[in-house]
Parts: C-alpha cells; sequence; structure tokens
C-alpha cells in the first residue's frame, strides 16, 4: 500500500478548539475538505512519513511545521479499483500545535480555519466522521475503511490505541 500523510494544524481560542482544513483543489480527492497532506515521496526527498508530512504541510499551506504528534494510522481500501491506480493507501495523520506562519492558498488546497463543532462532514470523506472527532479529543487509533464506488464505506474496523 502507498504511504500518505494527514496534517491538522489545531488553535485553542479560550477553550474553544479550531482545525484547520483545506479544500482540495485538484488530484485525489477534489473538492472535498481534508486535512492538509500527500503521498510520500522518495524523490521528492522524504525518508519516511514525517519527512513527508512537514514537506507537504509547506507546499500545500506554506507553513512550516515545528511539532508534531502522531494520532492516527488509517488504511484506506477501494476494491473496485484496480491496485495499480495505487488508491488503497496508508495515511498517517499527525497533529500540530506549533508552526510558523500563517496558512495560504496554493495551487493544490485553499485553507480555511472550522470551529470543532462546525466541521463540515458532509463535504469530507465519509470516513472522517468516524474518526476526526476522537482524535481531537486526544485519543490514539488505528483503522481500516472499505470504500465502494459510491465513496461511502462498505465496513470499517477502529481500534484505540496508546501508542503509535
Ligand atoms: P499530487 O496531486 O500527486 O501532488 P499528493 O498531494 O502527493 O498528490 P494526494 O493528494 O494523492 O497526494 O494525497 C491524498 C491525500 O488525501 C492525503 O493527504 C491522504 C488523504 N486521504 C486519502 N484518502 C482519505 C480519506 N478517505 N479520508 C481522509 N483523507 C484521505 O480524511
Amino acid at each position: 500500500m502507498r504511504k500518505a500523510t494527514l496534517c491538522l494544524l489545531i488553535k485553542e481560542n479560550q477553550g474553544d478548539r479550531e482545525v484547520l482544513l483545506a479544500m482540495k483543489k485538484r488530484g485525489f480527492g477534489v473538492g472535498k475538505w481534508n486535512g492538509v497532506g500527500g503521498k510520500l515521496d522518495p524523490e521528492k526527498g522524504d525518508r519516511n512519513v514525517i519527512d513527508a508530512i512537514i514537506r507537504e504541510t509547506k507546499e500545500e499551506i506554506g507553513v512550516q511545521i515545528k511539532n508534531l504528534e502522531k494520532v492516527a494510522v488509517l488504511n484506506f481500501y477501494f476494491p473496485h479499483v484496480p491496485q495499480k491506480e495505487g488508491w488503497n493507501q496508508e495515511v498517517h495523520v499527525f497533529l500540530v500545535k506549533n508552526w510558523e506562519g500563517e496558512p495560504v492558498e496554493t495551487e493544490e488546497m485553499a485553507p480555511k480555519w472550522f470551529k470543532e463543532s462546525e466541521i463540515p462532514f458532509k463535504e469530507m470523506w465519509a470516513d472522517d466522521e468516524l474518526w476526526l472527532s476522537h482524535v481531537l479529543n486526544g485519543k490514539k487509533l488505528k483503522a481500516d475503511f472499505v470504500f465502494n464506488k459510491e465513496e461511502t464505506i462498505d465496513r470499517h474496523n477502529i481500534k484505540f490505541v496508546q501508542e503509535i
């Protein structure tokens, strides 16, 4: 499975938590709000998922990550898509509370802050509603999601873990 990354910037405002999502403007997941991230790319110098998330966050929203916390590994399966198209992926998810620079729009993504209570789940990948609130509330997890061609979920499994 190809490895990919997802980064959620978190801002705490007097007890009110906000999360940065970005509208994907092209490629996989176009038209959906999502965290920032992308494929691990050795040709761009990525040795591991940490390199990849730091590079993607800089490329996609112009932000330099200062500190990150790994919170989830999500396996996504698309049995109706030929394996060689590379849709199946193992996504490593990070929360980031410390960064440099203001998020800016780029060719790939348009970022926006959302209050935790106003996350636009209907305009996101169907799995997000099943795991995102848990990780925002401090849980760590491993999960599998099997999608069908309508991009809804046929089966899933979530396992909470102490360390990831
Ligand atoms: P290109 O367009 O080749 O530069 P790249 O940015 O490297 O692509 P891309 O966009 O294919 O990679 O990466 C997919 C992104 O979508 C990763 O951040 C992981 C994320 N992602 C994939 N499936 C997801 C899903 N079901 N739910 C979710 N994020 C998903 O929340």
